[in-house]
């Protein structure tokens, strides 16, 4: 054992010198410490913005062969050979570095193989090698009780542990299963439970990363990354929630959303290639009476998909005319953009984009080329500040024409020609930098322009889809998770892939309702409507050429059993905005694993068919097909049936059925919900009424209602209701009264009987009739 380093403590930060890179650790808050080595990777994080250490107690002293670091909340030793090792504030280890020896993955073959076999285009999983001397890796001690979770939209299942995955935002059509390493999104944040001990990680490096979880060795999980700094954060709490709290405090939370954009959204690529085709839509949704929101137009609204052009040929002269009476028929327009620019000289986005030098270049200094959509396309360089200004000015022609949102695809950035090679010139704000470092949050970048273009442009909280992003993207954006199929292995994965995205920051998530690409048929179609009922964006959308999956598409009974979830979702709508606006001080996301509430029950810990919504709502959908009864593993606590009303005992598993037309749903014994009315549409005019529905004899709850549109709330303008229920006395405060118009009456049903209560304006109290 070497000698301990010397050591240089500036404020909170103390820099450790090591013989080949000082190991530095910064006390953000007494549950957030930052460990850095910096190898020379400049630049800012893309995740974090804006000052995030606070005044801290900690101590710092040597301890036999090691420092230790204590928080109120985590201890950090640190010894000579640079190990870091991380124990909550009563000792419990929770991020251990490894000591013993790797134990490499026997896959049967060696090194000459494996480069044939990749030849052939077979890549060999783990395929993120040090080949590069800028590769590191950080290597921790797995317990035999350690669950693992997070890591943004990745498959498979809840718990991460034994599998493999890669951060390289990748657009890969084909069926995307648990053996897929990567998907759209590089949200390099995991949590782990070690012997029931929460603690999170979120590595913050852009470049290509691969964490293996236990895959290689039960005994550690390792993270690398093929370049930048080691650059970590070590989040401590109490409960997982805590520590989801403390993750998204680092990289933002999600905004309180425009309330409609949690209504249902209608999409099929190929309907916006003709405006009688979008009204044939609107109409049917009326005539079908199924509640909608928006309708999506995919790339062929376009003028030969350039981006910020409308088809006037395709839309009677006049787009602005069409998407402004869709609205006043109660749907709004959210057309698709892509990065790609096509390469022609007589397009002004083009031309104005080459003038001005906003493209990514080729290392030759020459504009770089790919095919995407319109063919040959040059590529914003939205790392740079400016050029994420211009893109944002030209959104100013979409809100002209009266857009509720875009959707970002591609912007991966996918390309049709090859992948972009990583020595292509890219920004990092102001600075040259490469693909290589920007590819993975170009995405990023880009639906953050888009939501400054918007919030410039319509006064109102800016509705952004991306597919791609970055941890911290949260803050700009909802996502859908990409093209999944119409197989019931999505639908399953559905559950666990919005789950972990939650707990990695992104609550405003969703799948594309009964898969996107190949065949859905009715029973996949209607089982994914029931299992999606929550899933907080809502959108059914398809790809061109499949079978279409409209709700009317395969007449009775599949109709009426999708019409009744949409019709029940709208129900849920206050209840899930209220979720929203406690995220946006929480953190915590509105689809939630059960382990998330329940972590320390290890049942619940890898459980992929059951979710909640928020802390109350029990989600146990049927997600196998040709099955009509299953088991639901009920948590502790007593639990009423949404449907019957018939109570049970948790902590205990029960067999319910649930026949096409059924979804079982349970509800946390003493809770308040508040039930929305029956409408076809989010209105932008203020509800005059209010329900709230009491499952049990007493509870209590929070509401909250703004003009559910734009930023006055910011200001004071909303309005806080508590609601209590107690030996059938219930009561209803206004304690926060600054959206003029508050419920005048306000119905609460308990089991037996029903509660009215009126406003009374002069004493701004709630009375009962
Ligand atoms: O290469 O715009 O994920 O939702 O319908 C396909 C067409 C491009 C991929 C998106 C999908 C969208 C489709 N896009």
């Amino acid at each position: 054992m070497s000698q301990l380093p010397k050591y240089n403590q500036t404020g909170q930060t103390i820099i450790f010198a090591f013989p080949n890179h000082d190991l530095q650790l910064s006390v953000l808050t007494s549950a957030i410490i930052r460990v850095f080595e910096n190898r020379g990777d400049p630049g800012q994080s893309y995740a974090i913005e804006g000052k995030k250490e606070q005044p801290t107690d900690f101590t710092l002293k040597a301890v036999g062969d090691h420092y230790e670091l204590t928080t109120a909340d985590l201890l950090v030793k640190i010894d000579s050979d640079q190990h870091v090792d991380i124990y909550d504030a009563t000792g419990n280890p929770l991020a251990i570095d490894y000591r013993g020896k790797r134990q490499l993955l026997d896959k049967g073959v060696d090194k000459v193989h494996e480069c044939l076999v990749e030849a052939e285009g077979h890549s060999v999983s783990g395929s993120t090698t040090g080949a590069d001397s800028s590769y590191f890796q950080v290597v921790k001690s797995l317990a035999a009780d350690e669950h693992l979770y997070g890591l943004g939209d990745k498959t498979g299942y809840l718990d991460k542990r034994g599998f493999e995955y890669d951060n390289w935002n990748t657009d890969n059509p084909a069926p995307q299963m648990e053996n897929f390493t990567k998907l759209y999104k590089s949200i390099p944040v995991m949590y782990g439970l070690k012997n029931g001990h929460p603690y999170g990680l979120f590595f913050d490096n852009p470049y290509k990363s691969h964490f293996d979880m236990g895959k290689e060795s039960p005994n550690y999980y390792f993270y690398s990354a093929v370049d930048g700094n080691l650059d970590y954060y070590v989040l401590g709490g109490k409960t997982l929630k805590e520590v989801i709290s403390n993750y998204t405090y680092l990289t933002g939370r999600v905004p309180l959303p425009q309330k409609w954009t949690l209504g249902y959204q209608q999409s099929r690529w190929g309907y916006s290639a003709s405006q009688q085709e979008v009204q044939e839509i609107a109409d049917s949704l009326k005539k079908y009476d199924i509640p909608c929101d928006a309708i999506h137009f995919d790339v062929d609204y376009m003028r030969g998909y350039r981006v910020f052009t409308w088809d006037k040929d395709k839309y009677q002269g006049d787009p602005k005319k069409f998407v402004t009476s869709l609205k006043k028929q109660g749907i709004k327009a959210i057309p698709i953009i892509d990065p790609g620019v096509k390469k022609d000289p007589d397009y002004d986005v083009y031309v104005d984009g080459i003038k001005k030098g906003y493209f990514v270049k080729s290392p030759d200094g020459k504009v770089y080329i790919n095919k995407v959509w319109p063919g040959d396309s040059a590529f914003p360089d939205f790392g740079r500040p400016e050029v994420r200004k211009w893109w944002a000015h030209n959104d100013k022609f979409l809100t002209d024409i009266g857009v509720g949102g875009i959707w970002n695809d591609m912007n991966e950035p996918a390309s049709f020609e090859g992948p972009i090679p990583d020595e292509v010139v890219f920004s990092d704000q102001d600075r040259q930098s490469t693909h290589k470092k920007m590819h993975n949050v170009y995405g990023h970048n880009m639906a953050k322009a888009t939501y400054d273009g918007l919030k410039k442009y319509q006064d109102k909280r800016p509705y952004v889809i991306t597919r791609a992003a970055y941890a911290g993207t949260q803050k700009y954006s909802t996502v859908w998770t990409g093209d999944n199929r119409s197989i019931w292995p999505h639908i399953q994965m559905m559950i666990p892939q919005l789950c972990n995205l939650g707990m990695s920051g992104f609550s405003f998530a969703g799948t594309d309702i009964g898969g996107f690409g190949s065949d859905t048929n009715a029973e996949l179609l209607t089982r994914w409507i029931e299992a999606a009922v929550f899933s907080p964006l809502m959108r059914n959308h398809a790809a061109m050429g499949t079978r279409h999956q409209e709700p009317w598409s395969f007449g009775e009974p599949t109709l009426s059993i999708y019409r009744k979830f949409v019709k029940l979702r709208y129900r849920f709508i206050p209840y899930l905005y209220d979720l929203f606006e406690k995220g946006t001080k929480s953190g915590l996301p509105v689809m939630r694993p059960l382990v998330l509430n329940y972590d320390n029950d290890p049942r619940v810990r890898d459980l992929n068919d059951e979710f909640m919504v928020g802390d109350s709502v029990l989600v146990t959908p049927i997600v196998e097909k040709s099955e009509t009864k299953r088991l639901v593993y009920l948590p502790a606590g007593d639990w009423v049936d949404f449907w019957n009303n018939r109570q049970y005992t948790g902590n205990q598993d029960i067999v319910v059925n649930a026949p096409l037309d059924k979804l079982p749903l349970f509800i946390k014994k003493n809770t308040i919900l508040p039930w929305g009315n029956p409408v076809d549409h989010i209105s932008d005019e203020p509800d005059k009424t209010m329900t709230f529905k009491v499952f049990g004899d007493q509870g209590s709850y929070d509401h909250y209602q703004d003009d559910g549109t734009d930023f006055k709330y910011q200001a004071g303008e909303f309005n806080h209701y508590t609601l209590s229920v107690n030996d059938d006395q219930v009561s209803v405060q206004l304690p926060h009264h600054g959206f003029k118009p508050a419920y005048k009456k306000i119905t609460v049903e308990l089991p037996d009987k029903q509660v009215i209560l009126s406003y009374d304006a002069a004493s701004n109290r709630y009375q009962e009739k």
